[in-house]
């Protein structure tokens, strides 16, 4: 058939892949190969971006096949999680509906695509197979003293009356809700995350193969800080206290400290709150504001004087006040303030008419702080102002280290190394979540539920019609007996961050199905994760979590010591943008257009078919409202799956953002339809072979190089430009009809990653045996590879005395370096050097002995 009917090719082959079971790993005694795309959070239908990250996890494991690996490309779903709910209280619908109905959508949008995955693999986190077994761990992790519960001041959604995560607070405001976030006192489980610190930091040096931006974010977030811990006496002992302990990452500062701050949670502050209703009224009202440290930066400061004081040991007296940015829970809930050389402080002392001392200036500029601090590099040479002697090093740093020494030498403080990264709540007060396992029992606290009880079931039967956790008022389910006594006992209503989920499921994939989190042979099989492929939208949370876990999972016994950095390389993928189409209306509000309600006209200008013209604004993130979204479905409805895939991959470095055009996948689409139209044409005819069999052998030999260089180093564009090429080699080619044919079986191979269905095609149009993603990857010889060198003639004194062969591109320089030490020119010159050395490149050398 000499059509390029892409949907039956399509399904013929997809259909084949299945029946084969080709994609189905298992344990073996070939070397394995993991390769993962972060899995999706099943919101609706997949978009033209999901198609981009899966096709390069493809074009990897396709090719890892090829090359006689055993692979495992798995995929399932993220599923819990708040839109569920949302969606839920918006439609009266059941969040699990929504969810399961949505993975169906996008299931069925991906199959079509082709991709080689183990569906028999997939699951959704929202499973009661998955989740329960999230549970096991869970109790796992609390037996190993991994997760506990502590009171915590936490950010609290007024309205939706849960607890959020500080990325969940912007400008103040719960995302989904928009409403003030309050700072409220609760009990809530946590991960003891924080003492893992040093070691996740550690870690990333291991990891090579991630981009170094991600390794630095991490750093970032772990935030390392040498500081100081020390003491304050207060000058009139007060409840009990002689003194405030504080700790900071800039000591050198400390002669310009001018306030002391405690945070409103501080038992001194506690304390004398009881006796001060003023006080403890300050305490109520700063409680507004999240946690974050946007929110702590940005909320007005606001302070409260108790009219303590205590002692500078560089000496003075400094007020003690209660600060609203100052937080229980980090460093020892006290601070010193240096308005000079701190913004925060400055904006305090400025609010609150307290000096500002400056402890330096810059060594060419001695301009005292009036509006901003001063804040220069630790390590800039810096020029002090009445600071004591042996303090009065040359830099910020120094100075640091030197007063760390001078606290420690007179007792009043030490030395702290100190994490941002703080302990990761992970109580949720929401139902569609993965349950925590425990039960609070009247007589025995907390009890763990039995494992032979897991997994513990979310109810079917909630409503969503009133704010808050449907869980907390089912009694049915709420009410239990405790694992322990057997007395009345209520279930622990929270559930767990959905973090939670996308942390061990690449574990999980290794042995989907087990009644075990993990199964170890396979785990100590799979891992780690070969190749992880994403966004760089996770590039903090998602993966320190997943490499906290892989370390506790080791810790539980359930990954083998060599998974604790569960990701050997991660590649962050670009977004696929698409323009946008925009008009004004009356009121000079943007309304936008679908693509297709626009003309583009000759003069390049593009207008709505009323002749309105259009404004287009190119590279768009795709967003529904903006009418710019691509869906995949269409795109393979109109040329077939390998013409998303190819367009996905081509034009751009997979590490950057790609633009569809309708143009571009149309021009895909007629190249893919040349290269069948090519095949068929080469299985057809014959022609006897001559003298142009050894250019196309060469030129096959340089595309299989330069393919494999591409998919080797993440640079599909580059091997997609070169594949166009080699087509086109082809295609012109007036070689013999073997020839032609051995080379379309190679240009079918070196396909096959990107368009497996077209490949496969012409694979069989050509011959060749089984499937092509079971072939053996196509090795190039090196001998067809010097095709890009040049021989030239050597001549020495007018007459041709040798020849040498050197590659096309290489500069006269380096022809010269390789001429004198020819042979025969080493003779001509007995030892001296030649006259003259002429190269005319690409033709001949002349040289004067
Ligand atoms: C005095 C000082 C002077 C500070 C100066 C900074 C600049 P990192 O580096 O992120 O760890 N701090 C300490 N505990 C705090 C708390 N519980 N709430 C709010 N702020 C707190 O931050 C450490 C710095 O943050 C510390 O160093 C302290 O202010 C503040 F010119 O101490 B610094
Ligand atoms: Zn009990």
């Amino acid at each position: 058939d000499t059509t390029y009917d892409t949907a039956a090719i399509d399904a013929k082959w997809q259909d084949a892949w299945d029946r084969a079971g080709l994609f189905r790993a298992a344990r073996g005694d070939a070397p394995k190969y993991y390769v993962l795309e972060m899995f999706p959070y099943p919101s609706g239908r997949i978009h033209i971006g999901h198609v981009r990250n899966y096709a390069m996890g493809d074009v990897i494991a396709r090719y890892k096949m090829a090359r006689g690996f055993n692979v495992l490309h798995p995929m399932g779903w993220d599923a819990f999680g708040m839109p569920a709910e949302n969606a839920a209280m918006a439609s009266g619908g059941h969040p699990k509906d929504w969810t399961y109905q949505n993975i169906d959508v996008m299931r069925g949008q991906m199959k079509p695509l082709g991709l080689s995955i183990d569906w028999s693999r997939e699951f959704a986190t929202c499973d009661p197979e998955y989740y329960g077994q999230q549970q096991a761990l869970f109790l796992d992790m609390l037996e190993a003293g991994l997760v506990y519960r502590k009171q915590a001041t936490v950010n609290w959604d007024p309205v939706d009356m849960t607890v959020l995560a500080n990325e969940q607070v912007e400008n103040g405001r719960g995302w989904r809700s928009g409403a003030e976030v309050e700072r409220r006192e609760l009990t809530q489980w946590f991960f003891r995350i924080s003492d893992m610190a040093e070691d996740l930091l550690d870690g990333l040096g291991d990891l090579k193969d991630w981009p170094e931006k991600v390794r630095l974010m991490q750093e970032n977030w772990i935030g390392r800080s040498r500081g100081l811990q020390m003491t304050f006496p207060l000058s009139r002992p007060a409840h009990g206290h002689d003194g405030i302990e504080v700790y900071t990452t800039r000591p050198d500062t400390l002669r310009g400290a001018s306030f002391v701050a405690i945070a409103p949670e501080h038992p001194l502050a506690r304390a004398l709150a009881e006796a001060d209703p003023d006080l403890a009224q300050f305490a109520v009202d700063v409680r507004r504001g999240g946690t974050t440290e946007e929110a702590l930066e940005k909320a007005e400061k606001r302070g409260y004087d108790t009219g303590l004081t205590v002692q500078n040991p560089l000496g003075g007296a400094l007020p003690v006040w209660v600060a609203n940015f100052v937080l229980m829970d980090y460093g020892t809930g006290a601070i010193f303030g240096c308005p000079a050389h701190d913004q925060r402080d400055l904006d305090f002392a400025r609010k609150y008419g307290l000096p500002v001392i400056d402890t330096f200036v810059a060594t060419d500029d001695d301009s005292r702080v009036a509006e901003t601090a001063f804040v220069p590099p630790k390590s800039e040479p810096v020029r002090w102002i009445d600071q004591p002697a042996g303090l009065d090093v040359a830099t910020g740093q120094e100075a640091i280290e030197a007063t760390i020494d001078w606290a420690e030498a007179q007792g009043i403080g030490t030395g702290r190394t100190q994490y941002r990264l703080r302990d990761w709540g992970l109580s949720r007060q929401r139902y569609w979540g993965c349950p925590i396992p425990v039960v609070h029992c009247p007589d025995c606290g907390v009890v763990p539920e039995r494992k032979e009880n897991l997994p513990v079931r979310l109810p079917d039967d909630v409503t969503f019609d009133v704010p808050g956790n449907p869980l907390d008022r089912h009694p049915t389910w709420r009410d239990t007996a405790c694992p322990s006594c057997g007395a009345a006992a209520r279930r622990e209503t929270d559930t767990m961050d959905t973090f939670v989920d996308s942390s061990w499921y690449y574990a999980r994939f290794t042995a989907p199905h087990a009644d075990t989190p993990t199964v170890m042979a396979d785990a100590d099989y799979w891992m780690n994760v070969d190749q992880y492929i994403g966004g760089v939208e996770h590039a903090i949370l998602h993966l320190l979590y997943s490499r906290f876990f892989a370390r506790a999972m080791k810790v539980t016994g359930h990954l083998p010591d060599k998974a604790r950095e569960p990701f050997n390389a991660l590649f962050t993928q670009g977004m696929v943008t698409h323009a946008i189409y925009m008009t004004r209306d009356g009121r000079g509000r943007a309304v936008y257009h679908l693509p297709e309600d626009t003309v583009a006209k000759p003069d390049g200008l593009r207008v709505l078919r009323d002749g309105t013209e259009v404004e287009v604004i190119p590279s768009a993130k795709m967003s529904k409202s903006k009418k710019n979204v691509v869906d995949p479905q269409d795109i393979i409805a109109a040329y077939g799956a390998d013409t998303a895939r190819w367009f996905v991959l081509s034009d751009s470095p997979p590490e950057r953002d790609v633009e569809w055009t309708a143009a571009g996948a149309d021009a895909a689409h007629k190249h893919l339809r040349r290269v069948h139209r090519l095949a068929g044409d080469i299985a057809r005819a014959d022609r006897p072979a001559n003298a142009a069999d050894a250019d196309l052998a060469r030129a096959t030999a340089r595309a299989t190089l330069e393919v494999t260089e591409g998919i080797e180093g993440f640079a599909f564009n580059k091997s997609v430009a070169k594949l166009y090429e080699f087509a086109a080699t082809l295609g012109r080619s007036d070689a013999g009809g073997d020839a032609r044919r051995a080379a379309m079986r190679v240009l079918a191979q070196l396909m096959a990653p990107m368009t497996p269905h077209l490949a496969e095609e012409v694979w069989q149009m050509m011959g060749g045996e089984g499937f092509v993603v079971r072939a053996p990857w196509p090795e190039a010889d090196p001998a067809l590879l010097v095709e890009d060198s040049v021989t030239l003639p050597i001549q020495i004194n007018g007459k041709r005395k040798s020849e040498i062969s050197v590659p096309r591109d290489m500069d006269a320089a380096g022809v010269e370096a390789l001429v004198l030490q020819d042979a025969a020119v080493l003779r001509a010159l007995n030892g001296g050097a030649p006259r003259k050395l002429i190269v005319v490149p690409g033709r001949i050398v002349n040289v004067v002995a």
